[in-house]
């Protein structure tokens, strides 16, 4: 299936779980081939101009699990042949090799990770990774997927794990990107490739001690009083970690309540919004590429990166869409 791919490669893919795990799965698919792996700079859900550049020498370019970008998609199919494997809603582009279901009109809850999207294309049978992106991505609430939470269960009884481990090591592969190690999540497909058990990963050390420096900061910042704006909770943060979507997922989890949380401390001169909306958030997205910022979702999830000066008026766009 990669066949026609020639001379050197370059995989982009997103910094969380399911994107390390995407990454795996196509890496060892393409050992045969000269081809590096990058994420891009941490909290960017686009490519920098000089990343742009940079990636601009490959002959072919693969993206798992992050929805660029159109014009970044363009100028890297300028040089080379460009795949991307996703589940995030956005647009088809049609220059390339798009194999994204949820765009094409697929049930988001039949593709609930790039991971398992990949594995599928791949013709491997059910493994660890292609379903830890799944884990990953939707934690819990996978328990509500009737389909998937069965196949992962058969998957962790004939294992010897429990839906636990799986969790504990989403977090722990997580803890990377979240800690701002943006070499340690381009080292991570390729170590999972050499080691690949659950063992492997549940004992890693420094993956562990992450995710206990990572527990302390997200207790102090959910112990952080919010504010409660007509039914929904809206939350400031000051955290130089990337906590931002776990948090709102805990938060949101735990309220059963819309919620938008800002982090004001991970960019010097831009805040992060994070949203997790009871309804379609997509008009969110539509709505913040208008204004000119980045941002991105599914179908529950809305993220965006906003200039400090504008973040006020946004999040009062936000809370009359969530209102409404
Ligand atoms: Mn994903």
């Amino acid at each position: 299936m990669f066949e026609k791919l020639k001379g050197k490669g370059l995989l982009i893919h997103h910094w969380d779980t399911d994107g390390i795990c995407s990454a795996r799965l196509l890496l060892e698919q393409l050992s045969d081939k000269d081809i590096t792996n990058k994420t891009p700079q941490l909290g960017n859900y686009y490519l920098t101009e000089e990343e742009l550049e940079n990636y601009s020498k490959y002959d072919f370019v693969i993206v798992a699990d992050m929805s660029l970008p159109e014009d970044n998609i363009l100028r890297l199919a300028k040089n080379a042949q460009v795949m991307i494997f996703d589940h995030h809603l956005g647009k088809v582009v049609e220059q390339v090799f798009h194999n994204n279901p949820v765009i094409k009109g697929g049930n988001p809850d039949k593709y609930p990770s790039a991971s398992w999207i990949v594995n599928d294309f791949l013709g491997n049978k059910i493994n660890l990774y292609g379903l830890l992106g799944i884990i990953g991505d939707h934690e819990q609430k996978i328990k509500n997927n009737q389909e998937f939470y069965r196949i992962i269960t058969d998957f962790c009884n004939e294992n010897g794990l429990n839906f636990d481990d799986l969790l504990k090591m989403a977090y722990l592969l997580d803890s990377n990107y979240k800690l701002g190690d943006k070499e340690a999540v381009e080292e991570a497909p390729r170590l999972l490739i050499e080691n690949g058990t659950a063992d492997y990963i549940l004992n890693n050390q420094k993956w562990n001690d992450n995710f206990n420096k990572l527990n302390q900061e997200l207790e102090k910042q959910l112990n952080m009083p919010d504010n409660e704006i007509d039914g929904i909770i809206l939350k400031k943060i000051n955290t130089s970690y990337n906590i931002i979507s776990t948090l709102t997922r805990k938060v949101a989890w735990t309220s059963e309540k819309n919620t938008v949380v800002i982090n004001t401390g991970f960019f010097g001169d831009r805040d992060q919004i994070y949203v997790r909306s009871k309804k379609n958030a997509e008009p969110l997205i539509v709505k913040g590429k208008s204004l000119g910022f980045k941002c991105g979702g599914k179908k529950e999830v809305f993220g965006a990166i906003v200039p400090k000066g504008q973040t006020d008026s946004f999040v009062q766009e936000i809370l009359e869409f969530l209102k409404m």
